[in-house]
């Protein structure tokens, strides 16, 4: 047998006699059979696949394949990343409209090897929603908005000034939404701005950090926030601003 057909029994075959076996211990009648069924065919129809996985499992995921990593702690890196952010010019800001809503918010930090090493050349790509939980490229916002892609300087600095996100709830107008409500659950995440942050000869950091007077910090229906990620943004003048190092683990192969 190949490796990917005994993968496939494994990790599928177990998944199956789990449901099978739930099915008999909660009692679970064929009405709701078949009303699983619908849903299902729903969360295709509607899209939502992408979204109800990154809310209900990545967290797992990323949990399970960072676990023995080096460096800083990530996070999943839900439905909403577009890989093709342009770089942005300095002094950087996230683009906004003009009449962009919410408070000023100012990032810096370092992004470092595992060892505390400056590395210089890194690119840090963030993305986050706005004032009204909404994130370009999936709603009706201008294109590009808040987001964008920053390198960071010879000693591995960067600063972006960008807006406060609010805290989020995933679309719950379709199935997913229904599920939630369904099952009496919230559909709110706290307020988080997304990170990737790559650099030569290392693994790229997949992160959000969360920031710590938003709501549901204990409560993320996605599961993905870790203390190490919530930051504590300061007054300072007319907007806030908070620094973070970001540690990166050697790529495998540099690692000798
Ligand atoms: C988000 O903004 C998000 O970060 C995740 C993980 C899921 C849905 C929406
Ligand atoms: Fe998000």
């Amino acid at each position: 047998m190949s490796t990917t057909i005994q993968r496939g029994d494994q990790v599928v075959g177990e998944l199956l006699q789990r449901i099978n076996a739930l099915i008999a211990e909660a009692d679970v009648t064929y009405d709701e059979y078949q009303a699983a069924k619908q849903w299902l065919i729903d969360v295709g129809e509607a899209g939502e696949w992408p979204l109800l996985l990154d809310v209900f499992v990545e967290h797992a995921v990323e949990a399970q394949a960072t676990r023995r990593r080096d460096g800083s702690e990530g996070s999943i890196l839900g439905p909403y990343h577009l890989p093709d952010h342009p770089f942005l010019e300095p002094p950087f800001e996230l683009p906004q409209r003009p009449d962009e809503r919410g408070e000023s918010l100012w990032i810096s930090g370092r992004v470092t090897s595992a060892d505390g090493r400056p590395l210089p050349g890194a690119v840090l790509d963030l993305w986050h929603a706005d004032a009204d939980g909404l994130y370009s490229g999936f709603s009706e916002l201008p294109a590009g908005l808040l987001r964008g892609k920053v390198r960071a300087d010879e000693e591995g600095r960067f600063a972006v000034r960008t807006i406060k996100p609010a805290p989020y709830t995933i679309p719950h107008a379709g199935p997913t939404g229904r599920l939630i409500a369904v099952c009496g659950w919230h559909p709110w995440r706290p307020a988080h701005v997304h990170l990737l942050v790559t650099a030569e000869g290392h693994e790229p950091l997949v992160t959000q950090l969360y920031l710590d007077d938003s709501e549901y910090l204990d409560g993320d229906i996605a599961g993905a926030v870790k203390p190490s990620l919530v930051v504590h943004p300061q007054p300072v003048g007319d907007h806030l601003e908070f620094e973070y190092e970001f540690r990166l683990a050697p790529a495998p192969s540099a690692a000798a």
